[in-house]
């Protein structure tokens, strides 16, 4: 038999919404008043009846409707959950609950897999939902209720490089594959930081590269730092590292671009390893740039190339030229690495994001609810709250 769950905000709208839906047709099978929690990411809290419905057959039509006994009698209480007890029962409640649970389960999974979750993700938010389905003791999540739980999962698995979003260390170095957006993403966090006017996140920059190789590879940063107003200086040897490190005691920030490299380029990887082995290891950090687009096993080789440099984080290219990110947030979570911008387009500066839950669900997709007005909301409430 399938099950039909209605929520609503009392138990006359509820069965209102039953009857104007389904007709006389609809029988109750139970009714349960919940204090759920909701809101962004569980936050608040709020009182709804859920009625527990399924459609008679045509033969039990004689029979009264269930709605009609219910509303005259028969409501019985037990530790606060109102349940109706009605006609014989075509399965248990035991089976209800677990189809009910199974359905949850599955909705869960088609949006893990439209996102294009990994396997490991997918199986390690069904089980945290399951394990939070069985906490639920006898009563199972609206359907509003269980997306915000699997928004939960997912966001609890990914961290964000927090640290790097408020106390930029000295040297910043962007690392990545030819063409993922490395030096527009340089130029755009140049300007997220020296244009900043709220003091506490501003930060005096200046640009350096190290793709002295590729040909016009020095014009396209120093274009951005002339109509940014910012300077730049270009790495060739140690000896220019060294005068770098010198001469910027008093920036902020320093910036570096790099050249991508293939699995081939043994050489130039010796030679950037030996550049950037200059820098203190207290005063820099290593990053990598990742492009959305790119293919999960892709993503994957990228990183392990790089590994042997210590990555930080990962700046997210390209976000909008792609449909989904549960590759990359997979393998943030499969690679322990937080998250740190996410950028979205070609223009410099304002295609650039810092990393957080908001912007991360803005890019989920296949739920019901809608992301953008609960943030919206939820900023709200915190002002008006705050
Ligand atoms: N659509 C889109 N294009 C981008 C983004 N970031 C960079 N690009 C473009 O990608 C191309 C390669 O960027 P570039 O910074 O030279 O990449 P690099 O080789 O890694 O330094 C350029 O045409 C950029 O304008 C982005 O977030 N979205
Ligand atoms: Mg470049």
């Amino acid at each position: 038999m399938k099950y039909i769950t209605i929520v609503e905000k009392d138990f006359e709208s509820a069965v209102k919404k039953a009857r104007d839906t389904y007709g006389h047709t609809i029988r109750i099978h139970s009714r349960r008043d919940v204090l759920s929690r909701g809101g962004f990411l569980w936050m608040k809290k709020k009182p709804h009846v859920e009625l527990i419905c399924y459609l008679a057959d045509a033969a039990d039509e004689k029979n009264p409707s269930i709605i009609e006994k219910i509303e005259k009698d028969e409501i019985i209480e037990s530790d606060n959950q109102k349940q109706t007890v009605e006609e014989p029962q075509m399965e248990t409640e035991g089976e209800q609950m677990h189809s009910i649970r199974e359905t949850l389960l599955e909705h869960a999974l088609n949006i893990l897999e439209e996102n294009q979750f990994s396997e490991v993700v997918s199986k390690t938010v069904l089980s945290l939902l399951k394990e939070e389905l069985k906490d639920c003791q006898g009563g199972y999540p609206s359907s509003e209720e269980f997306e915000l739980m699997i928004v939960d999962k997912i966001v609890s698995l990914i961290s964000i490089d927090h640290e790097t979003q408020i106390h930029p260390p000295h040297f910043f170095v962007l690392l990545g594959p030819t063409g993922t957006g490395k030096t527009t993403t340089i130029a755009k966090i140049g300007a997220l930081w020296s244009l900043q006017t709220a003091e506490e996140f501003h930060h005096s920059v200046k640009f350096v590269t190290l793709d002295t190789f590729r040909v016009g590879a020095y014009e396209q940063l120093a274009s951005f730092a002339d109509s940014l107003e910012i300077e730049i200086d270009l790495v060739k040897s140690e000896e220019d590292m060294y005068r770098i490190i010198e001469q910027t005691s008093n920036t902020d920030v320093v910036l570096i671009d790099t050249i991508g490299k293939s699995p081939k380029d043994k050489e130039l990887t010796v030679k950037m390893k030996t550049l950037l082995s200059v820098i203190p290891a207290d005063q820099k950090k290593l990053y990598i740039a990742i492009s959305g687009s790119m293919k999960q096993e892709d993503i994957v080789k990228s990183i392990d190339m790089y590994a042997g440099f210590g990555i930080t984080s990962i700046v997210i290219t390209k976000v909008d030229e792609t449909q989904s990110i549960g590759n990359i947030l997979s393998v943030a979570y499969e690679k322990n690495l937080p998250l740190l911008f996410i950028t979205d387009g070609q223009k410099v500066p304002s295609d650039i994001h810092k990393a957080s839950a908001a912007t991360m669900l803005s890019l989920l997709h296949g739920f019901s609810l809608d992301f953008e007005s609960l943030w919206a909301n939820q900023s709200n409430l915190l002002v008006d709250e705050g």
